[in-house]
């Protein structure tokens, strides 16, 4: 194990991985009889959480870098903006300073969108991507060209910027951004202007926000702050590790209104949501196991519905669908090891492309027993 900690983007609290360096290897296919076909993404070092451009070969995604900017032992970090191809071809590094984060393709015109510290490398500490407490508060939200030129900052302040992804559209950025150590869910033109708060909860934690294929819906996961801190507590007493339950939640713009719908109904912890072109499903995370996380396919509609679609006895999570819904690129773990690579599967058995697309469903059926509390979307009416 290197003495540097290296790691892909893990915006979730309590995954804290320290990772070695490894030359990327062969593009092995699994052979796992429960899976639709997958193989790893050839030729990259230690990478993760990457999307899809609009043409549904290349990806945007944060990969292991030596130049990054040291987190520290034990911390999330030390990843650049890179894309390449999902055969592992014409890996263009994108970045060359700080550490970065969350990317995304503009899906109208040739340009990116990033998460980097750059410009706060000496006058911010570090900060780690998966603990909530302790943020990178020197991350900003950039866009560039495709070859990384032309860098444009579009966000400029001493709080923790990230989890940024744009609309279908191309007309609008959603982010997360932690003041005070309270997150909340922001919007803004995709060129940066008009930055607007979109959510004002001081317990609810909102980030990881996606948008439906209506432009006018996103997706995003949401914890309690009290109900973390409580657990955190009575872990400490009792040397336990308990799940800090998440639920996935829908957030439709209504003019000036927003129309906030509970999507996943457990108590556990579910993260890192993001939607089918089809726009009735969406990928979920959930533990499963010791060190096994694995990804559900589940139904805007129906909240009971929830289809595992990863079997493997390791770390699998932050999904993310081509644009013709055809395949999915997801993190997976190498066996016994928190090193982490992108995989791609092939879902289009799955039927999940635009062309079964009819609307977003308005809300979803709880399973049968779940109690809403209305205090709950109290603070998001
Ligand atoms: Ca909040
Ligand atoms: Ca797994």
């Amino acid at each position: 194990m290197r003495n540097k900690s290296v790691a892909i983007l893990f915006v979730i609290i309590g995954i804290t991985t320290c990772l070695t360096l490894a030359a990327g290897d062969s593009g092995d296919s699994t052979t796992n009889s429960r899976e639709l076909p997958t193989y790893k993404i050839p030729n990259l070092l230690e990478n993760g959480e990457a999307y899809y451009a609009p043409d549904g070969l290349y990806l945007i995604a944060q990969i292991n870098d030596p130049d990054a900017q040291d987190p520290g032992r034990g911390k999330v970090g030390g990843a650049l903006t890179y894309t390449f191809t999902d055969r592992g071809e014409d890996i263009l590094r994108i970045n060359d300073r700080g550490m970065d984060a969350c990317s995304w393709f503009y899906p109208d015109k040739d340009q990116l969108l990033w998460t980097s510290t750059r410009d706060h490398i000496n006058d911010f500490p570090a900060g780690n991507w998966s603990d909530d407490q302790d943020y990178p508060q020197g991350a900003e939200l950039y866009s560039s060209d495709l070859d990384g030129g032309n860098v444009r900052r579009l966000t400029n302040n001493e709080w923790y910027d990230a989890e940024c992804t744009v609309s279908p559209d191309g007309k609008w950025i959603v982010f997360g951004r932690q003041i005070n150590g309270n997150a909340d869910l922001w919007r803004m033109k995709s060129d940066g202007t008009e930055q607007t708060q979109l959510t004002f909860t001081e317990d609810w934690q909102e980030g990881e926000a996606y948008f439906l294929p209506d432009n006018k819906t996103v997706i995003f996961r949401a914890w309690k702050q009290s109900e973390k801190l409580l657990l955190n507590q009575m872990d400490e007493r009792n040397g336990t590790h308990t799940q800090t339950p998440m639920n996935i939640f829908t957030l439709k713009f209504l003019g000036q209104d927003l129309d906030v719908q509970q999507r996943t109904f457990t108590h556990d912890m579910n993260w890192a949501p993001f939607p089918a072109p089809d726009g009735k499903h969406f990928l979920v995370v959930r533990i499963v196991g010791d060190h096994n996380w694995e990804l559900f396919l589940c139904d805007l509609a129906d909240g009971s519905k929830m289809r595992q679609i990863t079997f493997n006895e390791e770390w699998d999570g932050m999904g993310a669908f081509s644009p013709d819904g055809k395949k999915m690129v997801y993190t997976r773990s190498d066996p016994g090891s928190w090193s982490m690579y992108s995989y791609v599967m092939d879902v289009s058995s799955l039927n999940l492309g635009t062309e079964n697309y009819s609307g977003v469903p308005a809300k979803s059926k709880p399973p049968t027993g779940w109690v809403e509390n209305p205090a709950d979307f109290a603070p998001w009416r």
